[in-house]
């Protein structure tokens, strides 16, 4: 690696506690290479937490909200050129190009070195360097795994302490030859002597850079979200897929929550949806009137990591899930009482807010959280805001706006989800969002089919995520934007898994494909939704107990009217065949659609997801 020109770096002297050599040695490694003025170990306690907070407060990059209204929180406006993970800037650098498939970018690993190691050189000078260690999972759990995230970013490290178990008793748990993943952040914007900092530095060239076969993540130029809280969509997702595939388990773009039936018989679902389709929403879900005594928790709301394990219960085995986060990083706009109710009181206290309004009395506020704007705000990007600019089609909020929040504040959160055991998994509900041709509920009849039905997934864009609206995007598996290699290898992985799983006479659980979002011929949206989506879970779990009925029909098995519990929703006969129907012409459409999905991933495709829509065109008479 290039020495910098100006090798007179500060001396790593780490805490007394600090055993790993690897760890001082690569520290050492990277401030040479940066050459931030301090370096600064975090130990994750409150008090450090308090104090970073109130350096953000005098550097001007966060506002202290209303402790009366928001106790503990803050706000931190972006700079309105880093407000979301930049996918075109994101990197797979696997040492093949079919490694990282056709579906995500690749750069050779040699090369992409020599373009980060100038960018890096001195990048953090003026800075403090923080050294952020984290536990993916409950400390010490078998299905958690530790990195350490070196960040000139003190907003960075704040949000890891939320998001990821952080701090001292990581690096205990690491010991003197403890293994973990690389994560190197900056914002891209060293300091001269003397000069000024901004309230959000960054860079214009950003770079979010992952090398898989050695586990390490590179980013660079961006301080938001998924581009800077490298535990979440770099680690647990992309890297972690990665292992997952080397070592026989699966890290997912997937929710996890339990249900507790009025028996008191437990179940956990994990579900994967792509964005703008309430994956937060439906992780928190409350059950509507008619589900008396039933109780639904949330284990994680955005990413699942799945071990397989022998249940001491069933004495077989079983998948396995934790939570790998801590905390939820969220989008507010949307949120709001009937959307909500266990999010907004999630948020009293302890949050830290990104991109929001703020209220004159110092409180926030973002569009869908109350009906009627207050009269006066100041937008996101620190300017007067009336509701009048909202009519005018200036939102104060920025659409992707979000919330820190820790999990332990949810009045929903599982009695489990700090188990490091896990929670074994009856079934995998995948789901997008479509105004017609995919059923409210679908069962698959094997894995495969399941399988095929993840694989194909697609979801209708909303204006929130492009210019054009209601177009329909593939993304398997939700996965589409988080898969670290070869999307046909990750379909080739989880057929394999369950295969394997199978032979081992291993409790595999059912997949279903869900759509909240079908259309009457009004365009209106005809399945209620939200906490009434709890009429499907539970003839998901009726049927994972062998308790409900279903119809075969050409894409699976669906229920008929009378297999749902409708006890308190009027829904009748016509409105739930709007839902539920199956069209022959929108499904010749969309094997159509299937099919220019498989022929980009061609290359190393699994030939059972081309046999599967064989039978399925078979099946439809197609
Ligand atoms: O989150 C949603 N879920 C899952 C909730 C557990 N949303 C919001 C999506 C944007 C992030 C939904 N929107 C859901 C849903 O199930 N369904 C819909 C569509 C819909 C929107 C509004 C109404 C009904 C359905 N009803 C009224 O507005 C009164
Ligand atoms: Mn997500």
């Amino acid at each position: 690696m290039n020495q910098p020109v100006n090798p007179s770096v500060i001396k790593v002297v780490p805490p007394d506690y600090v055993k790993n050599t690897q760890l001082i040695h690569w520290v050492q490694e990277i401030a040479t290479l940066t050459q931030p003025d301090h370096i600064h170990w975090c130990d994750g306690s409150q008090k450090e937490y308090d104090e970073l907070c109130e350096l953000l407060v005098k550097a001007g990059s966060l506002k202290r909200l209303n402790p009366a209204k928001r106790k503990n929180s803050f706000l931190a406006w972006s700079d309105p050129q880093d407000v979301a993970r930049v996918e075109d800037r994101t990197f797979i650098c696997s040492k093949h190009k079919d490694d990282a498939g056709p579906t995500n970018n690749w750069v050779d690993p040699d090369e992409m070195r020599r373009t980060l190691t100038p960018l890096f050189t001195g990048c953090m000078r003026g800075r403090t360097l923080y050294v952020v260690p984290f536990s993916m999972g409950p400390i010490g759990s078998p299905i958690a795994h530790i990195g350490v995230e070196l960040s000139d970013s003190p907003y960075v490290a704040i949000n890891m302490r939320i998001m990821t178990r952080m701090g001292k008793a990581v690096i205990d748990l690491l010991g003197k030859d403890g293994e973990f993943v690389h994560c190197i952040h900056s914002v891209g914007k060293p300091l001269l002597p003397g000069e000024k900092d901004v309230a959000w530095p960054n860079n214009p060239s950003k770079y979010i850079v992952h090398y898989p076969e050695s586990r390490e993540i590179w980013s660079f130029g961006s301080g938001y979200g998924g581009n800077a809280l490298l535990g979440k969509k770099c680690f647990a997702l992309r890297i972690a897929s990665t292992m997952g595939r080397d070592q026989g388990w699966l890290a997912e773009h997937m929710l996890i929550l339990g249900v507790t039936s009025p028996a008191g018989k437990k179940f956990h679902i994990a579900a994967a949806f792509p964005s703008a389709c309430g994956k937060t929403n439906f992780s928190m879900m409350i059950p509507p009137k008619g589900f008396d005594g039933w109780k639904v928790t949330t284990i994680g709301d955005d990413i699942a990591w799945i071990k397989p394990r022998k249940d001491p219960v069933s004495g077989k085995t079983r998948l396995f899930a934790i939570n790998p986060e801590s905390g939820y990083f969220g989008v507010a706009p949307g949120t709001n009482r009937a959307t909500n109710a266990n999010c907004i009181d999630s948020l009293n206290q302890d949050v830290l807010f990104t991109n929001v309004a703020l209220t004159d009395d110092g409180d926030v506020w973002w569009e869908g959280l109350t009906d009627t704007p207050p009269a006066h705000l100041i937008d996101w990007q620190g300017k007067d805001w009336t509701p009048e600019d909202g009519k005018s089609g200036r939102a104060a909020a920025h659409p992707n706006a979000r919330f820190t929040m820790a999990a332990m504040n949810n009045p929903a959160v599982d009695p489990n989800w700090d188990n490091p055991e896990g929670v074994p998994i009856d079934a995998f509900v995948f789901g997008g969002r479509r105004s017609n041709t995919v059923p409210l509920v679908t069962e698959a009849r094997d894995w495969v089919e399941g399988v095929y039905m993840a694989a194909t997934m697609g979801s209708e864009t909303t204006a929130a995520i492009t210019g054009k609206v209601g177009v329909v995007r593939r993304d398997p598996f939700a996965m589409i934007a988080f898969a670290g290699y070869n999307m046909s290898d990750y379909f080739q992985h989880w057929l394999s898994m369950g295969k394997k799983l199978a032979n081992e006479g291993a409790i595999l659980p059912k997949i279903y494909l869900v759509n909240w979002f079908r259309k009457d011929a009004n365009g209106k949206f005809v399945w209620p939704g939200f906490g009434e989506n709890m009429r499907v879970l539970s003839w998901i779990l009726d049927r994972v107990a062998g308790k409900s009925n279903a119809t075969e029909t050409p894409i699976g098995n669906c229920p008929s009217y009378q297999d749902l519990n409708w006890d308190g929703l009027n829904l009748n006969t016509e409105q739930f065949e709007d839902v539920i129907s199956i069209n022959s012409d929108d499904w010749r459409a969309e094997l159509e659609m299937h099919n220019e999905l498989f022929e980009k991933l061609a290359n190393r495709l699994p030939q059972e997801l081309l046999e599967t829509r064989k039978k399925l065109q078979e099946r439809l008479g197609l």
